[in-house]
């Protein structure tokens, strides 16, 4: 068995003017593409052949350097577009907006801890929101490591991510992470984002 690329769930100019449509292009078509084939790469003709995406993330740690890039790449990447929709961002609702206002305060005390857990991520990396033992936390992790790994730091399960690597905002926003980050909540699916804490709950 081997991983394939999905298509993204929208057209690559569907996030403008927020997140542009060569960034999509090069970081769907070329940066997940060589997550995949590299992951691939390095399960072929080993006993991990026939594990899950979710088995070979967990295990990453244990496994080898190159899964946990790449295996930590393509997860990370597949959820991050379906974390983004056209026409999205705006306010959560509903459970969801009890749960972030219950762990934060507010909504903005919210936007705020997630885009310093962005913006303090030295290097390249991830931010997440998790559902960790009944509650919402935040955190970030390296490279392409996940919460979802038993060796991260703060482990839980991800429900929204922001990828906070160059390549996810450089040709658009150059050096400035906080513009970018500040853009990312205009494409926030939260409708999914409050599905995934449902499930996880
Ligand atoms: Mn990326």
């Amino acid at each position: 068995m081997s991983f394939t690329l999905a298509p993204l769930p929208y057209a690559h100019e569907a996030l403008e003017p927020h997140i542009d449509a060569q960034t999509m292009h090069i970081h769907h078509g070329k940066h997940h593409q060589a997550y995949v084939d590299n992951l691939n790469k390095a399960i072929a003709g080993t006993t991990h052949e026939s594990a899950t995406i979710e088995e070979l993330v967990k295990n990453a740690g244990s496994i080898s350097p190159a899964v946990r890039n790449n295996g930590g790449g393509h997860w990370n990447h597949t959820f991050f577009w379906a974390s983004m929709a056209p026409n999205a961002g705006g306010t959560p609702s509903g459970k969801l907006a009890d749960a972030i206002n219950s762990a934060f305060g507010s909504f903005d005390a919210f936007k705020e801890k997630m885009s310093q857990a962005g913006m303090t991520r030295f290097g390249s990396g991830w931010a997440w929101l998790i559902v960790k033992e009944g509650t919402l936390e935040i955190c970030s992790t390296p490279n392409q490591d996940n919460p979802l790994m038993e060796i991260a730091e703060v482990k839980g399960t991800p429900i929204l991510g922001v990828d906070v690597w160059e390549h996810a905002y450089y040709l658009k926003y150059q050096n400035k992470r906080a513009d970018y980050l500040a853009a990312f909540w205009n494409v926030v699916n939260w409708t999914i984002v409050q599905e995934r804490m449902i499930a996880a709950l």
